[in-house]
């Protein structure tokens, strides 16, 4: 690393060498000033005219917005400087010379429209604000990471490359695999059960899923990261437990650990953890209360899937997170498991934010017999699926599991609007890159 200080420790007495992005010159005539933003925030670097070398002057007040220079000098109070300090200067370096005309202007002081800034993502994360949901994005991870540790659960990580989808068959990205159809994994499903199935027993799994969705919406992506977890000897309501848990455990960490990102998002103030239990709805206590509400043109009746609208109008009406659980099995996928008095009635579950579904988990279906009745009932080959299938045969507890949508629940706790602000490089149907 090279020597320099950042920014934030810059003292007055210390003499620096700090190094970093040009943000803003002021050129008030006899005195000029040079913001100077590295990552930890930004300096006062200032030019009395008069009193220093003039090449000096010149180099540091010609130089383009955002290029990269390198400055030393010593380090004094200053109460006008916006940090409280500045530095004089004794050298200066340009570094990288920026093209005067930027695509963006990082500053903030011209907005943009969400393309443009993902087109020039890099100078788009020199704002503030953007770097904070990122900063505060990889806190989430971490306390994500660390919570499922005190549930005594291994991280495990599972191939993207696989034979078969789990999710319904529309929704793959077919790719060859040396000659081979294959597929982009759309959930580590299969795979967090086999491994929940050994005496590992408790799993999770932080990685990404493809799901070629040809809706173009504020909330999906084609490429997002899955927070997975699946645990032996547990039923739905234990998964649904540790799903409470993991998403309070990404509250309280952006509470304790991220005041001055919050502070930069405007969200001091309003910024709360949910407390209190979630509401475990079944699902027709759900379609019972959504057709209450009296918000939608046609009532739902039991079999229906809840449209967006749907979710809506009980998001407003609960007003917080909340489970339905006991979904009809018939809209589940195979691997969940019916409840043991109703075969019509699944396990499965979803945990709601009132703006959108951040969950979908259940009990699995264990029961080697059962579960390749389940393959036929919904027209799948269990042939296709030997290779998880058979370690059905050889011991497998009773498990449940879940899916988080990792982007949704940043997204949902930051309040952004698009589900593209909670990812670096999104992959929608326009995007392919950067
Ligand atoms: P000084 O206090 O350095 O003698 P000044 O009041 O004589 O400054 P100029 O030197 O012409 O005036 O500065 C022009 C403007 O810049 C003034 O509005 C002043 O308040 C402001 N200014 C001067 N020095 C600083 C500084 N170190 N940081 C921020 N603003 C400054
Ligand atoms: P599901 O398909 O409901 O369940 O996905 C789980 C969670 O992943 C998120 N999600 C998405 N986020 C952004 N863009 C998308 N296109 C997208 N698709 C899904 C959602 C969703 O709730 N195997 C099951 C989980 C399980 O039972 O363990 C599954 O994948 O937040």
């Amino acid at each position: 690393m090279q020597d320099r200080t950042y920014t934030e420790n810059a003292e007055p007495g210390d003499e620096v060498t700090v190094a970093g992005w040009v943000h803003e010159i002021r050129d008030l005539g006899g005195i000029a000033f040079l913001i100077l933003r590295d990552t930890t925030g930004k300096i006062q670097i200032k030019f009395e005219k008069d009193e220093m070398d003039d090449e000096l002057v010149e180099t540091g007040l010609d130089v383009a917005r955002e290029s990269v220079i390198r400055v030393s000098g010593s380090v004094e109070e200053e109460p006008r400087a916006p940090t409280g300090v500045e530095v004089t200067p004794e050298e200066l370096e340009v570094v990288s010379e920026a093209d005067p005309e930027l695509p963006l202007d990082p500053s903030g002081k011209v907005d943009a429209d969400l393309s443009t800034r993902l087109d020039n993502r890099t100078l788009d994360l020199r704002k503030d604000e953007v770097q904070a949901v990122f900063e505060i994005r990889a806190e989430i991870l971490r306390a994500v990471r660390e919570q499922f540790r005190e549930f005594h659960c291994t991280e495990i990580n599972t191939p993207k490359i696989v034979a078969t989808g789990t999710e319904g068959g529309t929704e793959l990205f077919p790719i060859t695999y040396f000659g081979e159809e294959a597929f982009m994994n759309q959930s580590p499903q299969l795979f967090k059960q086999l491994i929940a199935g050994s005496n590992v027993e408790r799993v999770f799994e932080i990685g990404p899923i493809f799901r070629a969705e040809e809706h173009n919406t504020p909330r999906h992506l084609n490429e997002a990261t899955s927070i997975d977890f699946e645990g032996a000897f547990c039923d739905a309501h234990d998964a649904m437990d540790v799903a409470e848990g993991i998403v309070k455990a990404a509250y309280e960490a952006v509470t304790e650990n991220c005041s001055e990102e919050l502070e930069t998002l405007g969200l001091e103030d309003e910024f709360e953890v949910p407390d209190g239990d979630f509401p475990r709805l079944t699902y027709e206590e759900a379609i019972e209360r959504i057709n209450a509400t009296g918000e939608l043109d046609e009532q739902l009746v039991w079999g229906d899937d809840l449209p967006t609208e749907a979710e809506k109008a009980l998001g407003d009406d609960v007003g917080g997170h909340y489970f339905i659980t006991e979904w009809p099995s018939e809209i589940k996928p195979f691997y969940i498991k019916d409840t043991d008095d109703d075969e019509t009635l699944s396990t499965g579950f979803d945990l709601m934010h009132p703006r959108m579904e951040l969950v979908s988990g259940g009990q699995r279906e264990h029961r080697h017999e059962h579960l390749i009745e389940g393959f036929e009932q919904q027209g799948l080959d269990p042939d296709q699926f030997e290779y998880y299938t058979k370690m059905f045969k050889y011991g497998m507890p009773p498990h449940a599991g879940f899916g988080l949508g990792g982007e949704r629940l940043i997204m949902t706790i930051l309040g952004l609007d698009n589900i593209r602000e909670a990812v670096l490089f999104p992959r929608d149907r326009q995007r392919l890159s950067p």
